[in-house]
């Protein structure tokens, strides 16, 4: 690791080292970012801009009895290293090892895991109460960036934090960027201060001050406001902050190390709410990172350390093929807006924007904000297309209910990295959008399986002239396209018995899983018993044809990378029985707990969603059941109410 990283097993050592000491070790901590995310895949960029502050707030703050709280908490592998899990550093997202954010079960140092943007100001508030309330004064920290700060949680809670006096300090770490550059008023706010030609001379002046101040709480604080006040209105936000009534000290140079230690031991000193001000620069140090134009190697799937250049990337991915569809979409229709929070590239909206740059909107870290205001263009004649990561729709599940659906408005949410992601941890997968999205009225749900199907549903969904649709696909490679044997209704049949053989088994496919369903039916017959795999293009609303299908089988079986309480799979098995049918039912689905990170084939493996798990447990059902009846005699059983398209 490095001879000075490898003498700090705590945050007590770092306030041993020379300067010098302390300059080695951030190239020393550089060069294991660099080294373990080039193997491992993560968040590059937002490290790498985050050493200095990182050993700073060590220095200055006693945690973890004064908690520090990493905002989204992508940042904190710098934290990890410096709180006793260097060693276990190569480890990183892989199964068993250290998390790729804080983990609460890793180290008493980490807080908070949850890495959905913009709470730390909240879980701050909260903290900063409870130790009011218990009669202890300690200060509480929450580290935030200038993209995390667009989220609407973060100006609720600065609300709060400002109207009191507890010793909250609020770091802002402004490289301005989220992903890409951070959007909006706030951050043209910040950015005009970095681009000022008085930058320079803003921060030496601030850091003379700073240097030059011992820690003496507000009355220091009260003369240093005064020394800045003079160059505050030309240059620095703080009117903003302090127009909320809360201090602000900087901006200080992010990676000036005895200047953010005096901003932060003025702060600490200060004994109230504070904003201290960091500017700095992601992928600060290593210049593939600094160099990279797109994201400053905000997250990486791995690379070569030596030249920066991403690994191949193995086979196309749905993000891709999504992106390509609304741009072909784009040029037909006039009327077909994007939007995205933050994640321009990542959700493959970067096509659309840069071919129709008046027709996409990139609102920030804002996911309800970007629901309610694609339900505003829904309302103005437009057809919004909302792109998310499934696992963030989370946040704005009362805005698509009340805001989009109650209104009947026309907008399509793609959710991509639905189901099983991985690495990720937790927090990341896209295992809630299927059952929290059924409980939505005139909610209809798209689950393509192949590529032929993502881009015709999503044609589709677009299509939709009132009420919304969703369209939900997972990060793995797309796969080849399966063969269809017929289409009843709006299901496909991917695989039957012979024409004379009674069905034991109908197993119902959701979406991208149909592949490993395909798959274990083959395991399935092996064993004994026929087999029908269907799969539905719409899985919500319930098709009539399943109704159908089912009638002609011994058991039903449906298989969704989703959690199975609430699912796809249990709104089917509730409608057969609300039909009147007693045939039985079975749900294979995500079990309803946390699951710990590692790569997409062992999460799954721990989820029991493994193609031999799908197949085992069909063989078990099966082997429960009376032996299937016999086909009907008409070529799909479906009555003429029943074979309506649910979408007309
Ligand atoms: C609610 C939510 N939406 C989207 C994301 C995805 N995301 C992770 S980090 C990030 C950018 C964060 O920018 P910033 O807070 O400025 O931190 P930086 O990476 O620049 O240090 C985004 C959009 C998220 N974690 N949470």
């Amino acid at each position: 690791m490095g001879p000075v990283l490898d003498r700090v097993t705590s945050p007590a050592d770092l306030r041993t080292l020379s300067a010098d000491e302390l300059a080695t070790l951030a190239a020393e901590v550089r060069d294991v970012l660099v080294q373990t995310v080039a193997r491992t895949g993560g968040h590059l960029g937002p490290n790498l801009g985050i050493v200095e502050l990182t050993i700073a707030l060590h220095r200055v703050f006693d945690s973890p009895a004064e908690p520090i709280l990493f905002d989204v908490g992508h940042q904190a592998y710098v934290h990890k290293l410096l709180t006793g899990r260097a060693a276990q550093m190569p480890t990183l997202r892989q199964g068993g090892g250290l998390s790729g954010y804080p983990s609460r079960a890793e180290s008493t140092h980490d807080w908070i895991e949850n890495s959905h943007a913009s709470t730390a100001l909240s879980y701050a508030d909260g903290l900063a109460k409870a130790y009011a309330v218990r009669g202890e004064r300690r200060p509480v920290i929450a580290v935030v960036g200038d993209g995390a700060l667009t989220g609407g949680m973060c100006w609720e809670a600065l609300n709060n934090i400002a109207a009191a006096d507890r010793p909250v300090i609020i770091v802002v770490n402004d490289n301005g960027r989220s992903y890409s550059p951070t959007t909006g008023g706030l951050a043209e706010h910040l950015a005009g201060l970095r681009l000022r030609p008085g930058y320079e001379r803003v921060l030496g002046q601030v850091k003379g001050a700073l240097g030059r101040t011992p820690v003496l709480g507000q009355p220091l604080y009260d003369a240093l406001h005064g020394v800045k006040r003079g160059i505050k209105d030309v240059l620095s936000p703080q009117g903003m902050f302090e127009d909320l009534g809360l201090k602000y000290f900087g901006p200080v140079d992010g990676h000036d190390l005895p200047a953010i230690e005096n901003a932060l031991r003025l702060a600490r000193g200060f004994g109230g709410p504070v904003i201290v001000h960091c500017v700095t620069r992601k992928g600060y140090g290593y210049p593939p990172a600094e160099n990279d134009e797109a994201d400053q190697m905000h997250q990486s799937t791995g690379f070569d350390p030596v030249t920066g250049l991403a690994r191949p990337s193995t086979g196309k991915s749905w993000t891709k093929v999504f992106g390509e569809e609304l741009v072909a979409i784009g040029e037909e229709r006039d009327d077909v807006v994007a939007i995205t929070a933050a994640m321009c590239n990542p959700t493959g909206l970067a096509a659309f924007a840069r071919r129709f740059p008046d027709r996409c909107y990139d609102v920030g870290i804002a996911e309800q904000h970007a629901v309610t205001s694609a339900a505003g263009l829904a309302f103005g004649g437009l057809h919004p297309v909302v792109a998310i990561y499934a696992t963030f729709l989370n946040r704005a599940f009362d805005q698509l209910l009340m805001d989009v659906a109650l209104h009947e408005l026309p907008v399509t949410f793609v959710l991509d990295r639905a189901g099983v992601t991985g690495n990720d941890g937790p927090s990341h997968n896209g295992m809630w959008d299927l059952a929290l999205l059924g409980m939505v009225p005139g909610l209809r749900i798209a689950a393509p399986r192949d590529e032929v199907t993502l881009r015709e549903l999503l044609r589709e969904a677009v299509a939709v002239s009132a009420g919304p649709t969703v369209v939900r696909y997972p990060k793995t490679p797309i796969g080849a396209d399966l063969a269809v044997l017929r289409r009843v209704s709006d299901v496909d049949v991917l695989r039957e018995p012979d024409a004379t053989a009674s069905v034991d088994v109908l197993v119902v496919a959701v979406g991208s899983i149909a592949a490993d369903v395909l798959d274990a039916a083959g395991a399935v017959e092996s064993a004994g018993y026929t087999v029908r795999v269907v799969a539905p293009r719409w899985v919500t609303p319930v098709d009539p044809a399943i109704g159908a299908f089912a009638d002609q089988a011994a058991l039903v079986v449906t298989v969704e990378d989703g959690v199975a309480t609430g699912g796809v799979g249990s709104r089917i098995s509730q409608t057969l029985r609300d039909g009147g049918r007693d045939v039985p039912t079975r749900e294979i689905g995500i079990p309803v707990r946390f699951l710990e990170h590692g790569n997409v084939a062992d999460v799954r493996a721990s989820a029991g969603l493994t193609v031999q798990d799908i197949g085992r447990r069909i063989v078990e059902w099966s082997a429960t059941v009376p032996p299937g009846g016999e086909r009907p005699a008409t070529a799909d059983g479906l009555t003429e109410a029943e074979d309506a398209d649910p979408r007309r």
